[in-house]
């Protein structure tokens, strides 16, 4: 058994207690309150669902296992003469809560070395593909092809005690995320480079391998670590990891949740935010003949999209009310790499016009940048610049988290998910019943 297998076995072995004893003995405490603008506004802030992956505060923004991206980016090991961590140690502690040392992040290498081999068949699926298809559609249903490798579905059907669930579901994890690099850079070289593949290089860790088969040189390898880390997870409630946790817990298996969370991933109040901001970016430089606007020109441009009843991507957020941790990262990493480019230029005034704007314009409860704004304008700069392809790199990082939450849900038993919808007939008579209590 792998360290990190082992790792693992002996974490759920120690949690499930606390689980067991919440259940049993306090059961009927009451945590939150279901009001009407709960169930009419998205079940915003509700609480309702637990994960112990991540955790995001509105305002620190989010931490992995209790660590800040900050903290994280200096504890967890580094390739040599890189600048960002392995993706195998965010990899390590989501799923054991533990910060991983050179041992264990060599143990994760072997683990992905061994599981990278895609089937033929993915690539004939990707190839079958007609013009003009989403990234992000090809993405699901490539990674929804794999289903019939699951051992999880084969070990169910056969009969599995409930206490091992989690063991085959880790191991379709480990098989999917190793997998990815080669699935995402094959739809790329797919769409964008006539089909020319790079064969993968099994002694190159996840982001040094994703680099390589992009065809990109250093310093892509750490751009890509410091993508995938910084979207790995972002608690359990966002509608990826959410539609993940929803479909897995119906005993789905990781083929099939993955792909799942791949969809949600892809609407553009989510991660396709990320293709939005370039897509936006890029109207505003044809409009402005590629000129560095003056901060009077950036302004009449936001407030045309917004009279025109169009959000600004990338700023936001549904808990998040102040700028996103997962933004400053890559800013403090454009500011070093790109500072000259004129595309940061574009999204450095950004940076510092919409806030204002947006909490004039009064809607916006977070008028704050998150993630997508800045995530684009690097690939852009490392000559990614088919914005459509973005939110499939977003979506590599994320399937760590939804990995690890999905092993942890089988381990500790969580159950189908099954609220309870009313009628608008009975909301309203709710209601009454409550206004004529009150009189
Ligand atoms: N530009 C303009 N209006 C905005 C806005 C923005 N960036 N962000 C929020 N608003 C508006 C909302 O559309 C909403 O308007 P209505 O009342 O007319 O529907 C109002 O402000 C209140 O929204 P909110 O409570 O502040 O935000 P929500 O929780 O409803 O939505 C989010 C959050 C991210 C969908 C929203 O801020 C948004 O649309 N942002 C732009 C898209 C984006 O960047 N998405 C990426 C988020 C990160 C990720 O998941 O990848």
């Amino acid at each position: 058994m792998s360290k990190l297998k082992e790792k693992l076995a002996e974490k759920i072995d120690e949690w499930r207690p606390r689980i067991q004893k919440l259940q049993d003995e306090y059961g009927d405490v009451v945590v939150d309150e279901v009001t009407v603008n709960k169930i009419l506004g998205g079940m915003r802030g509700l609480k309702s669902l637990i994960t112990d992956i991540s955790y995001l505060d509105p305002i620190e923004g989010i931490r992995y296992r209790g660590y800040t991206l900050p903290e994280l980016f200096k504890k967890l090991p580094k390739p040599p003469n890189s600048e960002m961590p392995y993706v195998e140690g965010v990899v390590y502690l989501l799923l054991t809560g533990e910060i991983p040392g050179e041992k264990e992040i060599e143990d994760v290498l072997d683990e992905f070395k061994k599981r990278r081999i895609l089937p033929r068949y993915v690539y004939e699926v990707i190839d079958a593909f007609p013009c003009c298809s989403h990234p992000m559609a090809i993405f699901s249903t490539a990674i929804l092809t794999l289903h019939r490798e699951s051992f999880f579905a084969k070990k169910y059907h056969a009969g599995l005690p409930k206490a091992d669930y989690w063991d085959p579901t880790y191991e379709d994890a480990l098989n999917l995320l190793a997998k990815l690099p080669e699935i995402g850079t094959y739809i790329y070289a797919k769409l964008y480079r006539d089909g020319k593949r790079i064969q993968s290089d099994p002694n190159l860790d996840f982001g040094a391998s994703f680099a390589h088969m992009m065809g990109k040189p250093k310093p892509y390898d750490d751009v890509s670590r410091m993508h995938f880390i910084i979207h790995s997870d972002h608690e359990s409630g966002n509608v990826s990891a959410h539609t993940g946790h929803l479909v897995a817990s119906s005993l789905s298996d990781i083929y099939l949740s993955t792909s799942a969370m791949i969809n949600g991933l892809a609407g553009p109040l989510h991660g396709l935010a990320n293709q939005e901001v370039l897509r936006w970016l890029h109207e505003m430089m044809g409009k402005l003949n590629g000129q560095i606007p003056n901060e009077e020109e950036m302004k009449q441009f936001v407030w045309d999209t917004l009279n025109s009843g169009l959000v600004i991507p990338g700023f936001g957020h549904a808990v998040l009310r102040k700028t996103d941790p997962r933004y400053m990262i890559q800013r403090e990493f454009s500011l070093k790499h790109l500072k000259d480019d004129p595309i940061f230029k574009y999204v450095d005034m950004l940076y510092k016009v919409v806030p204002p704007i947006l909490k004039e314009h009064g809607k916006a409860k977070n008028p704050w940048p998150n993630v997508d704004a800045q995530s684009g304008i690097i690939q852009w700069h490392y000559g990614v610049q088919e914005y459509d392809f973005y939110t499939v790199l977003f979506g590599i990082g994320r399937a760590i988290g939804i990995s690890a939450n999905i092993i942890w849900d089988r381990a500790l038993g969580y159950p189908l998910e099954r609220p309870k919808s009313v009628t608008t007939e009975m909301l309203e008579k709710m209601v009454q019943e409550k206004v004529n209590k009150v009189k």
